[in-house]
């Protein structure tokens, strides 16, 4: 592939090399769309009406930010009358949303988090859009629910957008990991990186370490070893990093190794995890291990989980493969 082609010519390409099919190579057009829309919101900061609170929460119970508003509408104008998709859902709406009367219904479910970090956006630091894209079932023209709560080895495609200095769109169509930057003068994504792929070992952790006294000993072993250094069983300094946002921490993973954490905590021992695993996990999962790495909750691979409800959460320990088999084992020798 010729690096600095832009994700059209990429898509293209894939239609004719690869089989993609036409309709979702419009989805994935679509969302690049969309997210330059949203990064041109982010862009405007105070000079725009997009900071500050909404005045509602969402399903998840939290202060929804005028951001996440706006962005879930940018990212539902610009698929509803596109005829790819059969429905959507999102963080940000409590129900799947169906096209308009009248819509030509596509072949595909669009799940997202259309503005993931949201406490991260009044103080101008990283934020991102998580997108994915499963089959809609053979047939079914007026998709419910249950239709969406498909295991994420089913995802057809998956990717997430990094408003950073620069706007960072990363995909995969399965077939190995790509990276393209928005080129603002053209108002083109342009290839800049392909093959990402994590190191199996890593020196680097991203965890919440404030709840530590939440964590199951599996978790805390890992990281006491990790803190340990090299003097300790591990024998290697590590560093940390807690960006507050995943799909922030999960691009560093990505570019630059290490490992990822939002384990499974007892604040809420009903709750598997904070984040949710259609729109969050699985998408960033798929990427992971793409890039050969390894997703999992620190005893099963996400990409293997059924959801049972659209915003299920889940516990997620992702990125350098040993890093993530070597917290298997700690879950494995405590059951
Ligand atoms: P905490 C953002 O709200 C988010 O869902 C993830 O993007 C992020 O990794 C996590 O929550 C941060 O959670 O508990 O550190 O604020």
């Amino acid at each position: 592939m010729h690096h600095g082609i832009t994700l059209s010519a990429f898509l293209h390409h894939e239609q004719r090399l690869h089989a993609l099919s036409p309709d979702l190579a419009g989805v994935i057009e679509d969302m690049a769309r969309a997210i330059k829309q949203i990064s041109h919101l982010v862009s405007l900061g105070a000079l725009g009406d997009v900071l500050g609170n909404a005045n509602a929460t969402n399903i998840q119970g939290e202060a929804q930010k005028k951001l996440d508003v706006l962005a879930n509408d940018v990212i539902l104008r610009h698929h509803e009358r596109s005829g790819h998709v059969a429905a959507m859902a999102s963080e940000e709406m409590e129900s799947i949303y169906l096209l308009p009367i009248g819509e030509q219904r596509g072949d595909y479910l669009l799940v997202f988090d259309p503005l993931d970090g949201s406490t991260n956006i009044d103080i101008n630091l990283s934020i991102g859009t998580i997108f994915s894209v499963l089959p809609c079932p053979p047939g079914v023209n007026e998709p419910r629910e249950p239709d969406f709560l498909q295991p994420g080895r089913n995802q057809l495609c998956a990717g997430y957008a990094v408003y950073g200095q620069a706007t960072v769109l990363v995909l995969t169509l399965g077939r190995g990991v790509l990276s393209f930057t928005l080129d603002r003068a053209v108002g083109e994504f342009v290839l800049v990186q392909e093959n990402l792929h994590i190191a199996d070992e890593g020196h680097e952790y991203a965890i919440n370490t404030s709840n530590w006294r939440y964590w199951d000993p599996p978790v805390r072993r890992y990281i006491e070893e990790c803190h340990a250094g090299a003097a300790g069983p591990r024998g290697k300094d590590f560093n940390m990093r807690w960006m507050g946002a995943m799909v922030a921490d999960c691009h560093r993973v990505l570019s630059r190794g290490g490992v990822f954490l939002y384990p499974h905590d007892s604040r809420d021992p009903q709750r598997p995890g904070k984040l949710r695993q259609i729109y969050e996990a699985n998408p960033i999962a798929l990427l992971v291990e793409q890039a050969g790495g390894a997703a999992s909750t620190g005893r099963a691979s996400i990409l293997d989980v059924v959801p049972q409800t659209l915003h299920q959460r889940i516990a997620v320990i992702m990125g350098a493969r040993d890093e993530v088999r070597l917290i298997e084992a700690y879950h494995e020798s405590c059951p």
